[in-house]
């Protein structure tokens, strides 16, 4: 009988130490999730959970393609469906022709049942953001870096 305590007593504490450590890593810092820096001459990015689950709230991906000085960035949003307000206000996908939202505004959007197609000169910044409540499928869109034609 004692000898049986004593190994139901290691048994749960074996449980509990496993169960802890599992909970600290599943609450360690989630960067990359989305977003970074696209080094690849060409690529697919997408919302995360994308196509098999809605994005989460509160989210926040910025995705940013360098090319050289003499190459056009070519952007193809496939696929668009985030929460619908009126102006993309909640949820959007945003894409600007620099390297941060500081740089000018080219596309504000949330929702298309056509492909988007947008380009810019060398360097293009993806933002995607959602708000607190109510997601959707999400957003697939594929990149393509070229020489620019003389
Ligand atoms: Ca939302």
């Amino acid at each position: 009988m004692n000898r049986w305590n004593q190994w139901t007593r290691m048994s749960i504490f074996m449980v509990i130490t496993c169960t802890s450590h599992a909970f600290a890593q599943s609450t360690s810092p989630t960067s990359g999730l989305c977003g970074g820096k696209l080094r690849a001459s060409s690529g697919t990015i997408t919302s995360p959970g994308y196509p098999t689950a809605a994005y989460s709230h509160s989210l926040t991906c910025a995705w940013t393609i360098e090319a050289t000085p003499n190459q056009i960035i070519t952007l193809r949003v496939t696929d668009l469906a985030l929460e619908s307000t009126q102006n993309c206000l909640y949820d959007f996908l945003d894409v600007y022709n620099g390297t941060s939202s500081n740089a000018t505004r080219i596309l504000h959007v949330c929702n298309s049942v056509s492909t988007i197609t947008t380009v810019t000169k060398s360097k293009m910044y993806i933002l995607f953001r959602s708000d607190e409540s109510v997601s959707r499928k999400g957003f697939s869109a594929t990149y393509e870096i070229t020489n620019a034609e003389e």
